[in-house]
């Protein structure tokens, strides 16, 4: 099966000639292996059975040793609550940020006393969540387009935002709506980052932690939009300044955000407009069932920017609930700023073309996605082209009012995104395709509204993600598929398979499969921008730098100053690391001390990163070169505990150690 089976129509080697003959017209890049293949390429070719489509694609991935890739893929690590950064097209993996889950790599929220504070922050029902789903990757918009300074994540799990600094591609914040259990994330991003839209999933009282029965699912349960700032000074989610929309208790999906001409609204599909509650044991349909009765959701088209206004203004009414502004549903209603178009049954994308116009919806269980105008939406509302209301109040546009067009694409869509060219593409995940279609214009002269291709996936395919194809100018050149079930395209490992990415060429007439590329975790979104576009700092800009705040830490210490400083049971150690060895590098305390490290790499050299692993305490520390890290643990075993670096930093490293003796307190005549 992950053979291409397909009869050579060329010898291999001979549709390499013609390929490489096709890059460079005329001159012939084959020049320089003297006018033929080079000795042996044919044979290989021939050993590994290649097929001529092989062949292409192996050249059109490979990225030489020591060469870079063109693009990075940021791809959601789902609930593995990380995000993977990879190369395209060689699709290897460059980093993992670690964002909502823990990750000993990186002294992720391995005993350091920024990541305890970052999960504080991000605490749930007055809980701490060591993990997280993460579902939709978002990149900082300037004008529509990446600027490449920030990276966001959602936790569906637990209605929580990360927030990652691309200097240093870390986790700065995390911040939980303490109104909503779950999110899926609305819309992401506005056109200038002005705020990140985070859409409710499950309906449920508001705030969550409020009980209410499951029988006044409709009276007591909610769902919700909300709009966080983002100060981009600060690199911080303001929560000072959010504002929530409440919305019906269906399931807020996916959203759009208008852009260009559609800047300041926002487009979120629902399902569950049935408003069921599960209950299996209690008789009750499941919820597949139930929750997909009526033949149209709603898809809820907001008004932000017009809100935002009316706020400022001190012109629209609001609650505050858990401390966070809520607009009720009536008084958005009232303010012209919350509609429904009826939309096919359990929808999922509902994706904005580059110029703003239009908004793609992809109906799970419709063969068609259904294309909305945003002038005839913005007419319809003007003259009030409604076909009454729904149960709370909100004025549903006629859907033919504001339909533009239909275009059948077969089985499962869920996802849609474009290319520089004017093309869409959405996800198939019944049919297991990508299909290729064109907007209101085919840029080969094709018809409008028409499929033009499908290319099969491996398999079952969820997001699918362009270069750019969630901005208003989209870099085209790849497409990366993010398929759900990878079954015989890896090799065997137990029965829980990876997940499986494919890479595709867009550039040309026709699409075309060029790598699978497992991956852990499940990737529901990804994003992928040139690799240009980032500046990640080498080492860091300053000696002594927290983590965190990336200002001078208190804590820092220079080599030379090196020190351990008791105050009663508080033992303060300020240590430095460098290649090779930790100073201090003995540290004696006796059991009940609470014991507070404060560890600065004063390395310079670039990659000269120390690890700080200490024997019996469930610390592991990441001391990137600049870096002061703090840690602090009561003592409260007796015994003899080596400490030492964990990450290879030189010929010497074996060396870079050191021991906490912990004394008995009886002994260390109890506890002084
Ligand atoms: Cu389709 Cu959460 Cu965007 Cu998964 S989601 S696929
Ligand atoms: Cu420092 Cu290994």
């Amino acid at each position: 099966m992950n053979k291409n089976t397909k009869a050579l129509s060329l010898t291999a080697a001979a549709a390499l000639t013609v390929f490489a003959l096709a890059q460079v017209p005329g001159k012939g890049v084959l020049a320089q292996f003297g006018g033929g293949l080079p000795a042996g390429l044919e044979a290989v070719i021939k050993a590994r059975e290649l097929s001529p489509d092989d062949v292409e694609a192996a050249l059109k991935t490979y990225v030489p040793p020591g060469s870079y890739d063109e693009f990075l893929l940021f791809a959601s690590g789902g609930q593995a609550g990380n995000i993977e950064v990879l190369g395209v097209p060689s699709m290897r993996l460059i980093k993992n940020i670690a964002v909502f889950s823990k990750d000993s790599w990186q002294g992720y929220g391995i005993g350091d006393d920024d990541s305890k504070r970052l999960f504080k922050q991000g605490m749930a029902a007055g809980k701490l969540q060591e993990w997280g789903d993460v579902h939709h990757p978002a990149l900082s918009l300037t004008n529509g387009q990446y600027d490449g300074q920030f990276l966001f994540a959602n936790d569906k799990a637990n209605g929580r935002i990360g927030v990652v600094d691309l200097r240093d591609f870390k986790t700065r914040q995390i911040v939980k709506n303490p109104l909503i259990a779950t999110n899926h994330c609305g819309a992401k991003l506005t056109e200038n980052s002005e705020y990140y839209v985070e859409g409710a999933q499950f309906g449920n009282p508001m705030p969550f932690t409020n009980y209410a029965p499951m029988d006044k699912y409709k009276e007591l349960y909610r769902g919700s939009v909300t709009f966080w700032p983002f100060n981009r000074a600060q690199g911080k989610l303001d929560q000072t300044k959010t504002f929530t929309l409440e919305l019906p208790p269906y399931y807020q999906d996916l959203g759009g955000m208008g852009k260009k001409v559609s800047h300041g609204w926002v487009f979120i599909n629902t399902y569950n407009a049935e408003m069921a509650t599960p209950g299996a044991l209690e008789g009750k349909p499941a919820m597949e069932i139930q929750a997909s009765q009526r033949e149209m959701d709603y898809m809820h088209v907001i008004h932000w920017k017009k809100a935002e206004e009316l706020l400022a203004a001190g012109k629209l009414k609001v609650n505050v609930i858990s401390g966070m502004r809520v607009i009720p549903i009536a008084a958005a209603v009232e303010a012209g700023i919350l509609y429904n178009i009826p939309e096919p049954k359990s929808p999922h994308g509902a994706d904005v073309t580059p110029d703003g116009r239009f908004v793609v919806v992809s109906g799970k269980l419709d063969p068609h996605v259904t294309i909305f105008s945003f002038a005839k939406i913005q007419k319809a509302i003007a003259d009030k082209t409604f076909d009454g209301k729904d149960e709370f109040g909100i004025p549903i546009i006629k859907f033919d009012a504001a339909v533009e067009a239909q275009v059948e694409l077969g089985l499962g869509p869920l996802h849609t995104e474009y290319d520089d060219k004017g093309y869409a593409y959405t996800s198939m995940f019944l049919d297991s395709s990508v299909n290729k279609w064109t907007l209101d214009k085919g840029p080969r002269g094709e018809k409008p509204w028409t499929m033009v291709e499908s290319l099969p996936v491996h398999y079952n395919t969820g997001h699918l993600t362009v270069a750019g194809g969630d901005t208003v100018k989209p870099y085209g050149k790849y497409l990366v598929t993010l398929n759900k079930w990878s079954l015989d395209r890896a090799l065997p490992v137990g029965p829980l398979h990876p997940q499986n990415l494919q890479l595709i060429d867009i550039s040309g007439e026709t699409m075309k499969l060029l790598a699978d590329a497992p991956v852990v975790g499940e990737p529901h979104y990804a994003v992928m921008a040139p690799a240009k576009l980032f500046k990640p700092w080498k080492v860091y800009p300053e000696v002594g730098l927290n983590g965190l705040t990336l200002k001078k830490s208190p804590t820092a210490t220079e080599p030379g100053r090196e020190r351990i400083v008791r105050n009663g049971r508080d033992v303060h150690v300020f240590m430095t690391a460098i290649r090779s060895r930790f100073v201090p590098d003995r540290i004696d305390v006796r059991e009940g001390d609470r014991v507070h490290l404060h560890i600065t790499n004063v390395d310079r050299a670039q990659d000269a990163t120390h690890g700080f692993a200490l024997s019996a305490h469930n610390i592991n520390l990441s001391l990137d070169p600049g870096l002061t890290v703090d840690v602090d643990f009561t003592a409260d075993r007796s015994g003899v505990f080596p400490f030492y670096c964990s990450e290879f930093c030189s010929a010497l490293h074996m060396e870079m150690m050191g021991y906490l003796t912990v004394a008995k307190a009886k002994a260390a005549g109890a506890g002084g």
